[in-house]
């Protein structure tokens, strides 16, 4: 009873957490997934840490920076320093302090000097005012609208989402099923549903062969308490990475058929022989929810696995430790590197823990990879 009322509490709150700023899937990456489970359940309580405040406008900023500026460095950099912050076990009491942090400049530790000393950003509040930034930021809600496309219609005139539902014509097919579900898109899927989902897809996929494998990673396996989409990686053994993925496309195929049948899946964005990216729903009361899913080799499922279950901040400094260890780690593979820093052969991986093995990191479950 108390799950299922914190999960409607969850399912209540903007996907972004209360900024008209950022969304939920997609490439152009939402702000930022370590952000958001917590930042509902500060809101639940209505009173943040100064430190989640501090977090909450670095956010925004980057924010303005991939959508407005365009500048990912930028954004990337404002993120992390907002999760070095955000995850700071000690209240922030000055710029200096913050700049011991990971992340943390000069320019921004001066920012949270203005910020401690008059509670808000003058940076913040030009950015907050201006027309065309506003516009920006609402158009890149919709999910498969990404910043370059967002100027090109502000550019035209259309700065709303009326305007935008009257000019669909300039819309691609993603863009206007991101349209027709905004409202459902914008809201965060409580773990419950995902739960159920996970179930509903094994059991269709279990019917057409036993021999499937799912995984619902992303948020959902670090074990947030909701998601913005669901994120599953499906194998099976026939498909190994010796085969071409045209040759194996029909694992995925029929899968989503099946799926389709079921009445799960709603709508199709794209769908390609290991990827596919749509619409699903539980049933007719239900809300309608982005799902991914990805069909991999078997050989290269844990290294997936590993990937599609982030944090992206996470797999970002694996990585760097995997290089720093002489070796090279992407979604697919595991290499050492030679003298040259050459990749060799991608080393045979089983789990999880047999990649943390070879690179000599510590183990961390996926609960342990919230960065
Ligand atoms: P959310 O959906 O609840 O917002 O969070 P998420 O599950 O962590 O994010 P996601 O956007 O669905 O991406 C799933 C995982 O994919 C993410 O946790 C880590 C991995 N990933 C990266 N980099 C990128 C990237 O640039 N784009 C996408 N889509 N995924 C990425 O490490
Ligand atoms: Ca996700
Ligand atoms: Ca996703």
């Amino acid at each position: 009873m108390a799950t299922a009322m914190a999960d409607r509490a969850q399912e209540d709150t903007p996907a972004a957490g209360g900024g008209a700023v950022s969304k939920t899937h997609m490439k152009t990456r939402p702000a930022m997934s370590s952000r958001k489970a917590p930042n509902a359940a500060v809101k639940a309580k209505a009173d943040k840490s100064v430190n989640q405040k501090i977090a909450d406008f670095l956010f925004e900023l980057a924010n303005y920076e991939r959508n407005v500026s365009r500048d990912m460095n930028r954004y990337n950099a404002y993120r992390k320093a907002a999760s070095a912050i955000a995850s700071h076990p000690a209240e922030i009491q000055s710029g200096d302090q913050a700049l011991k942090l990971n992340g943390v400049g000069k320019k921004i530790a001066k920012k949270i000097d203005e910020f401690l000393a008059t509670g808000k950003l003058e940076k913040l509040e030009k950015i907050r005012a201006d027309d065309g930034n506003r516009a920006i930021n609402t158009l890149t809600q919709v999910a498969n609208i990404g910043p370059a496309k967002a100027k090109e219609l502000v550019d035209q005139g259309i700065t709303t989402l009326d305007d935008l539902r009257r000019h669909q014509d300039k819309l691609n097919k993603a863009q206007r099923i991101g349209l027709k579900h905004f409202d459902d898109f914008e809201k965060r899927i409580p773990r419950s549903e995902i739960q159920e989902v996970e179930k509903r897809i094994r059991k269709t996929l279990n019917f057409l062969d036993t021999k499937y494998l799912a995984t619902v990673c992303g948020s959902y396996r670090r074990g947030l308490p909701s998601s913005g989409d669901v994120d599953v990686l499906i194998t099976h053994p026939n498909y190994t990475s010796e085969k071409s993925a045209k040759e194996c496309g029909v694992l995925l195929h029929s899968a989503v058929e099946a799926l389709e049948t079921d009445k799960l899946i709603t709508d199709t964005i794209s769908h390609g022989d290991t990827k596919f990216s749509g619409v699903f729903r539980l049933d007719a009361q239900s809300r309608h929810r982005r799902l991914d899913l990805r069909l991999l080799p078997s050989d290269q499922y844990f290294c997936g696995v590993l990937y599609f279950t982030g944090s992206d901040m996470f797999n970002k400094q694996m990585r760097a430790h995997a290089l720093e260890q002489n070796f090279t780690l992407n979604e697919y593979t595991l290499r050492p590197l030679d003298q040259g820093h050459q990749p060799g052969k991608p080393l045979p991986v089983s789990s999880e823990e047999d990649i943390f093995d070879y690179i000599s990191y510590e183990y961390r479950g996926p609960e342990e990879r919230n960065l």
